[in-house]
């Protein structure tokens, strides 16, 4: 079924109910999983937007064999809000920004950056890691929305985590490599966190923490893994001094002239919601 322009407003942007359990869930937990937020027709309306917005930036890509662990992992495509509209309107959506903001526990929240995780046909394990590696930001109040644009099964390689795990800080200083598999695998087997791995149903999503360690398997199938996502920060955070390459890349990338110690608050971090 075909929704109208007013119909696709309306579902983005019309308020999801969260309950307290569910926001203690996340709290505790580092992450949860949310089913039916999107209808089946919007996330096909979703599926559609994006896959021509990455058809249409025709990303340069080399031979899966040739690419390193990281690599094989996705086509990382960013802050495809920037050049398309009808992309800007789905990420710039009240109603997943309104999740973030509940189970967050703030007033509100900016963006970070989107970006769509398209797990080719063949296609690798994500490894073990922590987002918030990457991020100069100065609180943990962080939360990507990982939206995958089909039903998907074990066999495409769903988001997993490591339940509790953003309690752990050692690992934390591991960029995604074949290093952060090993090492956090055998830390969080150690300290017995919970693994979760489970199938998302179509219009399921997940929220996870900055800091919580999660990973995903290979797409072991012949059709393409189609994720979307965004990165929430607290409205009010603020920009932390760089504690690694990554990060000094990431405040040229995401917030550029953002100043140390002052909220980040600059075109590219737009409110997205505010109680
Ligand atoms: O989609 C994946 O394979 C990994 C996603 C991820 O690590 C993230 O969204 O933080």
């Amino acid at each position: 079924m075909l929704l109208s322009s007013e119909k696709i407003s309306a579902a983005l942007n019309q308020p999801f109910t969260i309950t307290q359990e569910q926001i203690d869930f996340f709290q505790l937990n580092g992450y949860i999983k949310i089913k039916n937020v999107l209808s089946p027709e919007l996330v096909q309306y979703m599926n559609e937007v994006i896959s021509a917005e990455i058809d249409k930036l025709n990303i340069p890509t080399i031979d899966i064999e040739k690419r390193d662990t990281y690599g094989k992992a996705f086509l990382q495509i960013m802050n495809i809000w920037r050049t398309s509209e009808a992309v800007k309107e789905i990420v710039f959506s009240k109603r997943l920004a309104k999740i973030a903001t509940e189970l967050m526990c703030v007033n509100g929240v900016r963006m970070y950056h989107d970006q769509a995780l398209f797990k080719e046909p063949g296609g690798g394990f994500t490894p073990w890691h922590a987002d918030q590696y990457y991020w100069p930001v100065s609180t943990e109040k962080t939360v990507t929305v990982w939206i995958p644009l089909q039903k998907t099964g074990l066999e495409l390689g769903p988001l997993e985590f490591s339940a509790q795990s953003q309690t752990l800080e050692e690992g934390r200083t591991l960029k995604i490599s074949d290093d952060s598999e090993a090492v956090i695998q055998k830390k969080l087997t150690l300290n017995d966190f919970t693994k979760v791995v489970e199938p998302f149903d179509i219009g399921e999503i997940s929220f996870h923490m900055g800091w919580i360690f999660h990973r995903a398997g290979p797409n072991s199938t012949q059709q393409m893994r189609k994720v979307m996502t965004i990165i929430y920060m607290d409205k009010d955070m603020t920009l932390m001094e760089p504690k690694n390459e990554n990060q000094v890349a990431d405040w040229e990338a995401w917030c550029p002239g953002a100043k140390i110690g002052e909220v980040i608050n600059t075109p590219l971090n737009p409110v997205l919601y505010q109680q």
